[in-house]
């Protein structure tokens, strides 16, 4: 029997399927409906509210951009914030870089992070750690109650829907901007610039309002719509585009690297009209 599964809807009348070769975990959990299944093209993929949020054949794609960029930005990125991300992926890139004292994941789902410690091994194998804490709550409010704290704080969440609405408005890149040091930088991914046209200027336009540098940067990514996504970073001190990478650390990685780091910041024409 043929068994497909999609994500329905990305814009009106597209989206994306997977055909699933056998299903391994399936709950509701308090706070979204959560699948893991097997698929033929990308692997083992989980799944939150029929929304594609990591695959093993592509993640690493995703969760070396989100991270590496601002790593290798900043001079000394000792202490890094996760805001969801209960996968593991981000957390399993950023403990790769010798400078990381520290990392904490404030993910609001515990389901996440327990069926990915079950189900996803090596996306979460770091998060055992003994660098790495692993926190249960809301996010927004995590960063509301921390002042001057972080040197990275990096929001890897699902879409602006449900708990993760607050997570692309002004107000939680403001209590962002009071938890990082006086030279930190925060990163966002901020989903596709092909179809989340209303979303991309309007992120653009609050983490511009407060921070100095603000810019744009785009991987490809085949396991979300379109396959280009895009990350913003908010930048206190230090701009990602003029990182001196002449001695990055060069730990094992399959997508970034320091030519990367730099084309990240090229972007089309449309994308550029987009944010302007
Ligand atoms: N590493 C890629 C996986 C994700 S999952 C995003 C996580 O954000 C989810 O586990 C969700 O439970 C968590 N989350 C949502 N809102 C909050 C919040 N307010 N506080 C803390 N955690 C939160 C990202 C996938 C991107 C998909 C793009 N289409």
């Amino acid at each position: 029997m043929d068994l497909w599964f999609y994500e329905r809807n990305i814009v009106p009348g597209l989206s994306l399927g997977l055909e699933v070769t056998s299903t391994v975990h399936s709950e509701q959990t308090e706070f979204q409906h959560l699948a893991i299944v097997d698929t033929k093209a990308m692997g083992r993929v989980l799944f939150l509210d029929n929304i594609i949020m990591t695959s093993t054949k592509f993640e690493f794609v995703y969760h070396e951009m989100i991270t590496h960029v601002a790593l290798n930005t900043h001079p000394n990125p000792k202490k890094v914030l996760v805001i969801g991300g209960g996968d593991g992926g981000a957390i399993r890139e950023i403990i790769k870089h010798p400078r990381v004292e520290k990392a904490v994941l404030v993910e609001i789902d515990r389901r996440v992070v327990e069926t990915a410690k079950e189900f996803l091994p090596e996306i979460s194998c770091g998060l055992n750690d003994p660098r790495v804490e692993v926190l249960y709550q809301d996010g927004i409010k995590y960063v509301q109650e921390h002042q001057n704290e972080f040197d990275i704080i990096i929001t890897d969440s699902t879409d602006p829907i449900g708990p993760a609405v607050g997570l692309f408005e002004k107000g939680f890149y403001e209590s962002c901007r009071d938890a990082l040091k006086e030279d930190g930088i925060f990163v966002a991914q901020t989903e596709s610039p092909y179809y989340d046209v209303n979303l991309l200027p309007k992120v653009q336009k609050n983490t511009r309002d407060i921070f100095p540098i603000t810019k744009l940067y785009l991987a490809f990514i085949p396991e979300y719509p379109g396959g280009c996504w895009s990350f913003t970073i908010g930048s206190k001190k230090y701009d990602p585009e003029a990182a001196d990478l002449s001695n990055w650390p060069n730990y094992p990685t399959r997508y970034y690297n320091p030519g990367i780091h730099k084309a990240a910041f090229v972007l089309p024409n449309f994308v550029r009209e987009l944010i302007k």
